[in-house]
């Protein structure tokens, strides 16, 4: 059903992760486009178990609760859209090129200003819920990034020298968001999938794909609209990546 009205958003001080917050708040039955923000988390979650950075108000650390009617198996794809939303409210907001790096990080020249990590609620009727949770690095925070991370990430007001409001880039990223998720319920993925292969920084590169325990080379065709890379690993040999790391082999980005 297409969504008009805005959600209702929690603002809290300190939380162990907006998404468990909001995970807990959705088993409970909170409306689509209840929203958590949080001044800074103690426990941010990254992908495969990884940890996110967010010591303090110098991000927005949000994340926005839908209840898109369809397969589990689509989860994912919602990442993709939800980057999309978030390139270009970065860009609107600062004027910088963000790119999206598979499956669903933002980049601007090479460095890690955003992560997205979408999770979901199964039950008997399938998908319940999906808590997309975004973590972007506007301004610059009072201690220095962690050692671990320093040289990949970035803060906007490092690439583009202003400050940028939270509140200003919630309402660009939620806008985005709701606008693409219209889309996708009256038009489907196609649009959506356009886009993100164009602000892609993978797609048509030779990549170094890394699974379980092996790397293997693919050159990076397309996404799907269940949110997978498409990539072939030898000619007319082509596979379906649904999650794990791809990076762009040395060859390819000049360094
Ligand atoms: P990811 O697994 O792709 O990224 C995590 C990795 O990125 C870490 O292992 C580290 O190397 C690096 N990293 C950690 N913190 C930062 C940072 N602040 N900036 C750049 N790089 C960093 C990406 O996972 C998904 C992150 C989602 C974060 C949001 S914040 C709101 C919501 N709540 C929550 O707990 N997670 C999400």
């Amino acid at each position: 059903m297409r969504q008009e009205k805005p959600g209702k958003v929690i603002w809290l001080k300190e939380t162990d992760s907006t998404n468990a917050e909001l995970k807990r708040l959705a088993a409970a039955g909170a409306p689509e486009w209840a929203m958590v923000v949080a001044d800074r988390q103690t426990s941010g979650r990254g992908r495969l178990g990884r940890s996110w950075y967010s010591s303090g108000p110098w991000g927005l650390w949000v994340s926005i609760l839908i209840r898109p009617h369809m397969e589990p198996e689509r989860a994912p794809f919602f990442g993709i859209l939800a980057a999309v939303a978030v390139a270009d409210a970065i860009k609107m907001a600062t004027g910088l090129d963000a790119k999206i790096k598979w499956p669903n990080d933002v980049e601007v020249a090479g460095s890690k200003v955003s992560g997205i990590l979408p999770e979901s609620g199964i039950g008997p009727s399938g998908l319940e819920w999906l808590v997309i949770g975004i973590g972007i690095n506007l301004n610059e925070p009072s201690e220095p990034m962690p050692e671990e991370i320093r040289d990949r990430a970035a803060t906007l007001e490092a690439l583009c020298h202003r400050k940028t409001d939270r509140s200003v880039l919630l309402d660009m990223v939620l806008d985005g968001i709701r606008r693409l998720y219209n889309l996708y319920i009256e038009e489907g993925a196609e649009n959506i999938l356009e886009r993100a292969e164009d602000l892609s920084t993978v797609i048509g590169k030779k990549l170094n794909v890394i699974g379980q325990g092996e790397v293997i080379e693919a050159t990076a065709l397309g996404m799907d609209e269940y949110g997978a890379l498409l990539v072939e690993e030898a000619p007319g040999r082509t596979r379906r990546l649904l999650s794990g790391e791809v990076s762009v082999r040395r060859s390819e980005n000049g360094r």
